[in-house]
């Protein structure tokens, strides 16, 4: 069955276009909050099949989006890295911050092993999803992860990971190739287990200068993309360079990545430009899903009015926020999916 996700990906436009939201599953939802709790941590909660499939299918069942995206986190890759991953309540994740010395000693070895419980989640989903229901898999791009290896943290400008990069350049690439190679053997295991497409967040790509986007977000994601096409030349692959702005110009054509996620200050003159070269994703501002009512439907219909006419997966330009309304991401759905004539 060719799910509605996969042919907006070949290049098809459909209308209405096929929706899922970034941070679909999460603390907005009563539901997850009570899954969660039975899990213990956070991470438990992520090398659960069980009840990661479970978190994984709730927005499915309560808002029938076109996809379900793996319950997981980026940071499992770290984690596997045994660089002692915590997420502690309200602080965001924590793990042991990274020096020369430790990236030289880093061991590969038993990821796979460490990350099968997620595999198995993908598998469980497949069989548990609804037929026309796409899944996605995904995992973050080199160098978003190693930001938050080298801080150790959430920082807001990732400037311990811009100043480690300065101070010691092959450390650091050194870094990136090898997220880069894990990672995406990674993702070649996600399609094998029932991917339909993969997603790479390069949630930190706004941050850099221009010679460094082109170093650290382009490079080691067209590394990424050309190994998966080697191994699976169908891959279906979506890159999201948060903050890319200007950059994201020659983005596609450079990394390889079917569709590129928009975030949402990607003006819409631009959007439309950058589709005329294949899919993109995106990009209402996720405070008008908060702000809900007008304020939302406006948002909307900007979107479908200047990207509807072409391949276009509707999303939002960033997560979901803990705070919104589950009654406003129904009110979003409905707009998407029965838009007024205009
Ligand atoms: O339950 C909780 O309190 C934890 C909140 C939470 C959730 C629900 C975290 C911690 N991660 C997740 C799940 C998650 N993370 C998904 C699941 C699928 C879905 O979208 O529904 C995905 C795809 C991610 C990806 C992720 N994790 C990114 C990339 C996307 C983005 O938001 O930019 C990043 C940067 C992370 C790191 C991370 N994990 C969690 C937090 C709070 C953060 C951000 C830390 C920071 O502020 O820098």
């Amino acid at each position: 069955m060719r799910r509605n996700l996969v042919r907006v990906l070949d290049g098809e436009t459909l209308s209405p276009p096929p929706i899922w939201l970034m941070r679909q599953a999460g603390r907005y939802l009563p539901e997850y909050l009570e899954t969660r709790a039975h899990a213990g941590s956070f991470l438990q909660l992520c090398y659960n099949p069980e009840l990661a499939t479970e978190v994984t299918l709730q927005p499915i069942r309560r808002f029938g989006f076109d996809a379900a995206i793996l319950f997981s986190d980026i940071l499992v890759i770290p984690d596997a890295l045994k660089r002692n991953v915590r997420f502690n309540e309200g602080h965001g994740p924590v793990m042991d911050p990274i020096d020369e010395d430790s990236i030289k000693a880093l061991d590969a070895e038993n990821v796979f092993a460490h990350l099968s419980p997620v595999l198995q989640t993908v598998e469980k989903l497949r069989t548990k999803l609804p037929a026309p229901t796409a899944l996605l898999g995904f995992c973050g791009a080199p160098w978003t992860v190693a930001t938050y290896m080298v801080a150790g943290r959430a920082t807001p400008d990732q400037a311990p990971a811009r100043l480690f990069a300065y101070r010691y350049p092959k450390a650091f690439e050194h870094l990136l190739l090898l997220l880069a190679d894990v990672s995406a053997e990674y993702l070649v295991a996600q399609l094998d287990a029932g991917a339909d497409a993969v997603q790479i967040f390069d949630s930190w790509a706004g941050v850099l200068g221009e010679p460094e986007f082109e170093a650290y977000a382009v490079k080691p994601v067209a590394r990424m993309i050309e190994f998966i096409r080697s191994r699976r030349p169908s891959a279906k692959i979506i890159a999201f360079p948060k903050g890319a702005g200007c950059l994201l110009k020659d983005y596609r054509r450079k990394t390889g990545a079917h569709a590129i996620g928009l975030d949402w200050t990607v003006p819409l003159d631009l959007a439309c430009e950058l589709q005329k070269d294949g899919p993109i994703q995106g990009n209402l501002d996720p405070m008008r899903l908060a702000a809900g009512g007008n304020t939302l439907d406006e948002g909307v219909d900007a979107i479908l009015q200047r990207l509807g006419n072409g391949p276009l997966i509707f999303n939002l330009g960033h997560g979901i926020i803990p705070q919104v309304a589950p009654e406003n991401v129904r009110r979003l759905i409905d707009r998407v999916r029965n838009r007024p004539e205009s």
